[in-house]
């Protein structure tokens, strides 16, 4: 790392997975600009307000610079011996007792884009070897890994829309001009959209007619939570037409009896929406031949998810859209090359393993506990200490209201942080770690770029303060447990380039060029080789059957998510997006609420007071709450008992909601 003078520095951005290339510039140790890097070759010179806020990021008045610890009742500064001392032996002891179960590790939102850090927190949680994983996982989406895993026979197979060569897209459910994409990035939504506007169909399912909508060439708004039966409309048309895929498949006529009830009148009548939209959206669907899906937290926080993302499937592969140009495509990953070794095939019912102890009814999936069942597992005693790694855990998980007097129980709750906040100030353990650009890096999520990818950037400035890198900190508290976890005499770049397992290019090459990229087959003959040993694909499984016919609908209003342009979930906060909750025109009057007026939102579980904002691009039936704010926090209307069975991952939206005037 060049240190002082003047300078500009090539990086890319880690807020999120779209991973723009970006140029940084630097005064002595100031951060006084991010640009986007016209030479990158993903994204060309685009960056978000959240990547271009990067410099406030790094210099934040309040930013945590010293580690910190519970003395007494308040939290004060120490040194990283003292708190890492204090924190293992605390661990320790706590291990020694209860077992290594009796404490839990959160890998937060934070540590996603910090690949040392997060594959050290990895090394950390086998070597404790407890049970008690959390992540984003069971409060963002499960239904497309379950899918994935039921149908594909692989967790690991991760489908996203072939932009460039598609004649129909159908977005459900997902609104990538503010996200950049649900499990896959994005640079440039905008210029995406309006290429494919220009020249193909993409249509947009979504209760509110958001900035993506305004993009498409068509919007269908249906009632929350029904999108499956529009699906499973479109499914049963196709089958009739005599669909011939090309591809084996397997329990046809299974799929054939799910789909039958779903006529066009049954499906627009569930749906709420006008019958000749549905005529529409099959007439295109077979002009386009081959077409793509891509669905998002819409979908996978809905109590259909599941199903919605299972018919969304069965469109594709009937159309023959999986693994073909202008349909879908399967990232095989940079590092990992799924091409190069066979994957292995899950079962058709899937892996199904036992929950927590004190949530007997609900299961682990993919070896993570529902983030839903953390404050039952502490109240039972049954976790005792919590490593919050990077989250936001009032804002995050859900039920707000259980889950606070919970985590002020644990006899340890050590949070690595860059800024404070409520979790902060409940922890008994203030762990600064270095901000992004602080700390050299590489891609991680390689599988959630839109290439098949990767990149390197070195550090941009010296941490500041006593801030030290994640890895360190977590293989310090590992020796103090007796783990060799790795060698924290190293630098962040060594230790960086022991991870180097991609075979596409060695580290050094990536340290010499930024960034390397691998030419991406379609089809690919991974995918066929995959789908031939699979025996064609699974298109009914039965715990997916089961769960269209345990389907239940409300017809009052219920509770939608959103995300907002100028943060990410509950960061960035200091850029100013109000927690303004959209609802239509005409549910307002008749709640008797007037635009900018205070109102209370009530569910079954809690309520919360914001700031109405009448909007016309809401569908009736819906309030729109953005979530993560501190003061109007969404979690305050979810539930801990409100659960996916076959997941864990908590509804957040379809909750029905009541609304008042303040
Ligand atoms: N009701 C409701 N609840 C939701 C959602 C919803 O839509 N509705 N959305 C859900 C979704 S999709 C998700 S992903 C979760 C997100 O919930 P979390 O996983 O808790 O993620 P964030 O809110 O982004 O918080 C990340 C934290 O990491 C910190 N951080 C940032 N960079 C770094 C770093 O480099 N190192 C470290 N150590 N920390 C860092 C930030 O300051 C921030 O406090 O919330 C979920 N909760
Ligand atoms: N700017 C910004 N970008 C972000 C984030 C952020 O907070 N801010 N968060 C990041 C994270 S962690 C994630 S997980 C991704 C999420 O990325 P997306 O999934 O694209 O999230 P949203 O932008 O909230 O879009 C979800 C849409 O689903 C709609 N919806 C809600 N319920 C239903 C339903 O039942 N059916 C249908 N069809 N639609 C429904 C909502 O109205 C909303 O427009 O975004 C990431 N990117
Ligand atoms: S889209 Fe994501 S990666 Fe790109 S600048 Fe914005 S936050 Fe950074
Ligand atoms: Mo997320």
């Amino acid at each position: 790392m060049a240190t002082g003078g003047s300078r500009t520095v090539r990086s890319f951005c880690r807020v999120c997975p779209s991973v723009c290339g970006i140029l940084v510039e630097i005064e002595d140790e100031r951060v006084v600009a991010v640009h986007g890097d016209r030479d990158n070759p993903f994204s060309g010179g685009y960056t978000c307000p959240k990547g271009r806020a990067l410099p406030l990021i790094h210099h934040h008045p309040d930013r945590l610079e010293r580690p910190m610890m519970r003395d007494g009742g308040r939290l004060a500064e120490t040194s990283w011996e003292a708190c890492l001392d204090d924190l293992g032996a605390r661990l320790r002891d706590i291990i020694a007792e209860h077992g290594p179960a009796a404490v839990a590790i959160n890998f937060g939102t934070g540590i996603g884009m910090d690949a040392a850090g997060y594959r050290t927190a990895e090394a950390l949680h086998r070597a404790i070897g407890t049970p008690a994983k959390f992540s984003p996982l069971t409060i963002d989406g499960t239904a497309k890994v379950l899918v994935a895993e039921l149908m594909g026979g692989s967790a690991g197979l991760t489908g996203r829309p072939d932009y460039e060569n598609a004649e129909l897209v159908i977005l459900i459910g997902s609104n990538p001009v503010v996200s950049h994409g649900h499990t896959i990035g994005m640079p440039n939504p905008r210029g995406v959209f309006r290429d494919l506007a220009a020249r193909a169909q993409l249509w947009v399912v979504d209760p509110r007619r958001t900035e993506t909508a305004r993009l498409a060439t068509r919007h269908l708004a249906p009632r929350p939570g029904t999108d499956y039966a529009v699906l499973a409309f479109l499914v049963r048309e196709i089958l009739r037409d005599g669909a011939d895929p090309d591809v084996a498949v397997q329990d046809l006529d299974l799929l054939a009896s799910a789909v039958e009830p779903f006529t066009r009148e049954h499906a627009a009548e569930l749906a709420d929406v006008d019958p000749t939209d549905l005529d529409d959206l099959l007439a295109a669907v077979r002009r386009a031949g081959h077409i793509a899906i891509d669905t998002g937290t819409g979908v996978t926080m809905s109590a259909s998810a599941n199903v919605t993302q299972w018919f969304s499937w069965a469109l594709l592969i009937l159309t023959g859209s999986m693994n073909t140009p202008g349909g879908e495509w399967f990232h095989p990953g940079f590092g990992y090359q799924l091409e190069m070794f066979e994957l292995p095939i899950a079962p058709p019912e899937g892996k199904s393993r036992p929950g927590p102890r004190s949530r007997p009814e609900t299961k682990a999936f993919m070896r993570e506990w529902p983030c839903a069942t953390l404050p039952d597992e502490i109240e039972a005693g049954n976790i005792r200490a919590l490593l919050n790694l990077g989250g936001s855990l009032l804002t995050g998980f859900p039920a707000t209201d259980t889950l606070r007097p919970a985590l002020a129980k644990l006899e340890v709750l050590a949070t690595t942080e860059i800024l404070p906040n409520e979790t902060t100030a409940l922890s008994t353990h203030v762990l600064p770690t270095t901000g992004q650009l602080e700390r050299p890096d590489v891609t991680l999520w390689d599988f959630m770029s839109p290439r098949i990818s990767a990149q390197h950037t070195p550090a941009m400035v010296a941490p500041i303060g006593d801030r030290r890198s994640m890895w360190w900190v977590l293989a310090e508290i590992g020796a103090r447990l007796g783990h060799d976890i790795a060698d924290t005499t190293l630098t962040d770049e060594q230790m960086l380039a022991t991870f180097n397992g991609g075979g596409r290019t060695s580290y050094d090459d990536m340290v010499a060029t930024g960034w390397a990229q691998a030419e991406r087959e379609l089809p690919a003959a991974w995918m066929h080789r995959h789908v031939e040993r699979l025996g064609g694909w699974r298109l009914a499984p039965q715990l997916l059957i089961d769960q269209l016919h345990g389907l239940r609908h409300t017809t009052g209003p219920v509770l939608v998510p959103r995300r907002q342009l100028r943060r990410v979930n509950a960061q960035l906060e200091y850029l100013g997006e109000q927690p303004e909750i959209l609802l239509s025109p005409q549910d307002a009057a008749a709640a008797g609420i007037a635009d900018n007026q205070k109102l209370v939102v009530r569910t079954e579980y809690g309520e919360l007071t914001g700031i109405a904002k009448l909007d016309p691009s809401v569908r009736s039936g819906v309030v729109s709450v953005p979530h993560a704010h501190a003061g109007t926090n969404v979690n305050l209307l979810t539930s801990k008992d409100d659960l996916d069975p076959a997941t864990g991952m908590t509804r957040y939206s379809g909750v029905p909601v009541s609304l008042h005037p303040a």
